[in-house]
């Protein structure tokens, strides 16, 4: 059989990609697009959702043939088990990092670590009273104790209710308290999915996405919101500032070090341990004239957010930032984080480093941090980088040219004072329909798509309409390599966004974080419906993850479906196989929770049917299409 052959120029819209996936090819080396090629095609059986292996009675794959599994399972309930134990891998993701912080904030409030403090006191107290605890006349590190402890307390299931619950309009909070799906504990959630979908629990596809609406609800308002809120208080508010983008922020004559992974708590170390004069002196030394951090997904989301650290890439970047031959180390936490990151490093002096051990690599050398030693061990990684740049060889350096303009930083509180304080501005130019709706656009790369086509695409789209676009995840990278988030990008924005945009001086498509981040557009629009009486369900916005992949993803997808918001996705999870679990997703759940999934690869037809959905939202509210 003929080998396939790799279409780089159909790989990717961006020079920059391109660029290196030339330079892999005469480097010998393998990327995402590669392994694809060889995948390719997929188990149907896979994509469409009906292989079971639940049990070793099978495994099982349903067909006309055979449509049954070895137990009777049909391939209805085959699939919703598989979807709810899919997203409940991404709930555990968002929400283990959550815990993560908890964990963190829990160290700092008890005085284990010196290394870590809390830099929001202000939003620490807020939040502490926000969630029924006493903060008046109190010192802060004891408020600290007792928020942590109430955190906590949504993992597991004493109390039956989430910290951030109240920030759930009424009505939404009644919806979800009449079908059953109110979120409880995280880890409650998590364990039942794992029960219900064991062979012989929850044979009723529909009573299984009932319980996927559940598991992802407790990820978008606890897990990822707790995440969310407790990097504020420990790493700092984001507020807006510039940074660039593109893999041109890589320095030929510096110590480049990535970080990638998604909780900030590694990256900030090593972000301060790159300012350390010893360490700098120790660059020179080595005959660099300085040392380079860069970020990579949604830890550079985090860095770059809260301090303009350049952003080098997105999901499909990752590889790519290697075969510059430019990078001296990659240090990793967790999540996103392509096992082949060895290899590729393998074939140029890059290191990997792995600093979680739920997350270990084989092939990269294992640096622990801790609560209690995440300084140190963050100068020892860097010097294992300044260590590398000798051994870097300047004949294989290929830095693609010019990063990007940016502007990041737009957390709920940077938003709310762009805006004078309060939503009303945003209010009354929605009902104005100079800002027509909001959407959402996040997440991943998927190396099915050409990178990031749909992502660019959708936000130009959708902004040309006056709908204002929030990213978060790995779409940031693309908004911003497309020149789409500084304030001068309103030229490519229709006439009310325009004037709004331009008057408040923030660009058309507002960068609003990492993927735990989309806690703060759920708490965002939980405003906006608060201000104006309705239902989230009622707002004229919507979400799209246009180039998902991961479980994560679907998750997040998810809780935006259940939380009233229509969610487009490029393409369908692994349901297809099962009629009501599709119809479930893509309609059903419209009538049931007020939001509904809608598939569609073309990111202009999706910008019409989002459109569409907000122009019907409008009229319910009485405005003008
Ligand atoms: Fe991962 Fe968050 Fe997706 Fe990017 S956007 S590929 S999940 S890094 Ni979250
Ligand atoms: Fe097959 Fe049923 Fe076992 Fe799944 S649970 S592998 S369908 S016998």
């Amino acid at each position: 059989m003929a080998e396939k052959k790799l279409n780089i120029e159909e790989c990717s819209i961006w020079d920059d990609a391109k660029q290196m996936l030339y330079k892999a090819q005469r480097d010998g080396v393998e990327t995402v697009w590669d392994r694809l090629l060889q995948q390719t095609p997929h188990c149907h059986f896979g994509e469409s959702g009906v292989c079971c292996r639940n049990c070793t009675m099978g495994p099982c794959r349903i067909s006309k043939k055979s449509p049954l599994g070895v137990c009777g399972a049909d391939a209805d309930v085959i699939v919703a088990r598989n979807f709810g134990r899919f997203v409940t891998g991404g709930a555990a993701g968002h929400s283990d990092h959550g815990r993560d912080c908890i964990e963190a904030l829990h160290a700092v409030a008890h005085g284990e670590t010196e290394d870590y403090q809390i830099k929001d006191e202000a939003k620490l107290l807020r939040i502490a009273a926000e969630v029924g605890i006493e903060t008046t006349g109190r010192e802060v590190l004891e408020v600290a104790k007792d928020l942590a402890d109430e955190f906590f307390e949504n993992y597991g299931s004493t109390k039956n209710e989430l910290s951030f619950i109240g920030r759930v309009p009424e009505v939404r909070r009644n919806l979800w308290k009449k079908l059953g799906v109110t979120p409880r504990g995280m880890d409650r959630e998590i364990a039942e999915m794992m029960h219900r979908t064991h062979m012989g629990c929850d044979n009723d596809a529909a009573n299984t996405m009932l319980h996927v609406a559940r598991t992802c609800l407790a990820d978008g308002w606890a897990g990822s919101m707790i995440a969310t809120e407790i990097s504020d208080i420990l790493f700092g508010t984001p507020s807006p500032r510039k940074a660039t983008v593109n893999l041109g922020v890589l320095k030929k004559d510096q110590v480049n070090i990535l970080v990638h992974g998604h909780n900030p708590i590694v990256s900030e170390k090593v972000m301060e341990a790159v300012d350390d004069p010893e360490l700098i002196a120790l660059a020179k030394e080595k005959g660099a004239t300085g040392i380079n951090l860069v970020g990579l997904c949604c830890t550079g989301n985090e860095l770059m957010m809260r301090h303009g650290i350049p952003m080098a890439g997105n999901h499909l970047m990752t590889e790519l930032a290697i075969i510059t031959g430019a990078a001296e180390l990659i240090i990793v936490d967790y999540q996103c984080i392509m096992p082949s990151l060895v290899q590729v490093g393998d074939c140029y002096h890059t290191k990997m480093v792995t600093t979680a051990d739920k997350a270990r690599f084989t092939g990269a050398e294992h640096v622990k941090f801790e609560m209690h030693n995440g300084a140190a061990q963050a100068r020892k990684v860097v010097r294992m980088a300044i260590e590398r740049f000798p051994l870097r060889d300047p004949a294989r350096v290929e830095i693609p040219e010019g990063p990007v303009d940016i502007v990041t930083g737009f957390s709920n509180e940077a938003l709310l004072d762009a805006l004078g304080g309060s939503l009303t501005p945003l209010i009354d130019a929605i009902k104005a329909g100079k800002v027509r709706g909001a959407v959402g656009i996040v997440g991943c790369n998927n190396p099915k798509y050409k990178h990031d086509f749909c992502n660019v695409n959708l936000a130009k789209e959708l902004i040309k309409r006056d709908i204002l676009v929030i990213a978060t995840g790995c779409v940031t990278t693309a908004a911003g390599k497309a020149g789409l988030l500084v304030p001068e990008a309103i030229s490519q924005a229709g006439p009310g966004l325009q004037e709004i945009c331009g008057a408040l001086g923030i660009p058309p498509v507002i960068h609003m974080g990492s993927c735990v981040d989309n806690a703060r557009i759920l708490q965002l629009c939980a405003l906006l419906a608060g201000e104006l009486g309705v239902d989230i369900s009622d707002l004229p916005v919507a979400a799209s993850s246009p180039e998902w992949y991961s479980e994560k993803a679907a998750a997040i997808g998810t809780y935006a479906v259940a939380s009233g918001i229509y969610t487009h996705l490029g393409h369908p999870p692994n349901i297809t196989g099962s009629k009501i679990v599709t119809d479930l997703a893509l309609s059903g759940f419209d009538d049931l929770i007020g939001a509904c999934f809608v598939i569609e690869p073309d990111p202009f037809k999706a910008a019409a049917l989002i459109d569409e959905r907000i122009t019907t939202k409008r009229k319910g509210l009485g405005l003008s299409a």
